[in-house]
C-alpha cells in the first residue's frame, strides 16, 4: 500500500512513522509512506500557503493552490494505474472506527491531506476531497497528529506490517471476541509486589482461562 501525506510540517513525521512496525512495514516493501511539504508548491519569494477568510474572522485559512498542485503532483506518480482515495482531516468529517479503518486498509494507494490554521479553502474539499475523517470531537492544532493516528490503525491491517506472530494473535482474539475489546494481561513474575497474578491463568485449563477472559471483556 501506498500512502502519501501533504503536509506544512513535514518535520512532525519523524519518529512515528519511522520507528517500529511501520519503520519494519516500510522496509519490508509492505507499505510506502512518503511525505510532502506543500510550501514546495506555493508562488512568491515567502511560498505564501495561508491568506485571510473571505466574510471575516478570526485566523488564517490554507489556499487553494498549493495544495491541488501538490496533490496533482502527487496523483501524477501512477501506482498500479489508480488514483489515490484522497482524505482530509478534519472535525466535520466521518469517525474513524476499526470498520472504517479495515475498510481503509483494502485500498492501493491512499492521499492524506494535513491541513493547519483554520483548515482550507472549501473548494479544495468539493473538488479533489473523497471523504473527510474525523479522529475524535475534540479540536488539534493541525491534521498532523490525526493523520499519523490513520495510518498507525490502517497500517497494522496492511499484509506483511505486522510480523507472523502479532498477526496471529490479533486474529485470536478480534471476530471470535466480538471487534475491539480485551481482557487484562498478565506477563511475570507471578507475584509483583504482592499483586497477584489470577489464580486461573496459572491452571493450564484453556476450556476455564477462555471462559474467565471472555468474562472480563470490556
Ligand atoms: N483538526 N480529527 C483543524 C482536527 C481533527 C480532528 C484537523 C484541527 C484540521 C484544520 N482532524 N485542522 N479532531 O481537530 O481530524
Amino acid at each position: 500500500m501506498q500512502i502519501d501525506i501533504l503536509t506544512l510540517f513535514p518535520d512532525m513525521f519523524t519518529g512515528p512513522l519511522t520507528e517500529s512496525m511501520l519503520k519494519r512495514g516500510q522496509e519490508s516493501g509492505a507499505l510506502s509512506l512518503k511525505i510532502h511539504d506543500m510550501r514546495a508548491h506555493a508562488e512568491g519569494k515567502h511560498r505564501q500557503c495561508d491568506d485571510q477568510p473571505y466574510g471575516g474572522g478570526a485566523g488564517m485559512l490554507m489556499m487553494a493552490e498549493p495544495i491541488v498542485k501538490c496533490i496533482e503532483a502527487v496523483s501524477g506518480e501512477r501506482v498500479a494505474g489508480s488514483k489515490p482515495h484522497c482524505i482530509y482531516l478534519s472535525p466535520r468529517g466521518q469517525r474513524l472506527t476499526q470498520k472504517k479503518v479495515e475498510e481503509l486498509a483494502q485500498k492501493p494507494w491512499l492521499l492524506l491531506l494535513a491541513g493547519h490554521y483554520e483548515g482550507i479553502d472549501q473548494r479544495v474539499i468539493d473538488g479533489w476531497i473523497d471523504e473527510e475523517i474525523s479522529i475524535g470531537d475534540y479540536v488539534l492544532t493541525g491534521g498532523e497528529l490525526p493523520a499519523m493516528v490513520l495510518v498507525d490503525a490502517v497500517a497494522r491491517h496492511v499484509p506483511g506490517v505486522l510480523g507472523k506472530q502479532e498477526s496471529a494473535e490479533e486474529e485470536s482474539f478480534s471476530p471470535a471476541l466480538g471487534g475491539k475489546k480485551e481482557y487484562p494481561h498478565y506477563t511475570r513474575p507471578e507475584d509483583f509486589r504482592g499483586m497477584k497474578v489470577p489464580e486461573v491463568l496459572l491452571s493450564g485449563n484453556h476450556k476455564k482461562i477462555d471462559e474467565w477472559r471472555k468474562s472480563q471483556l470490556r
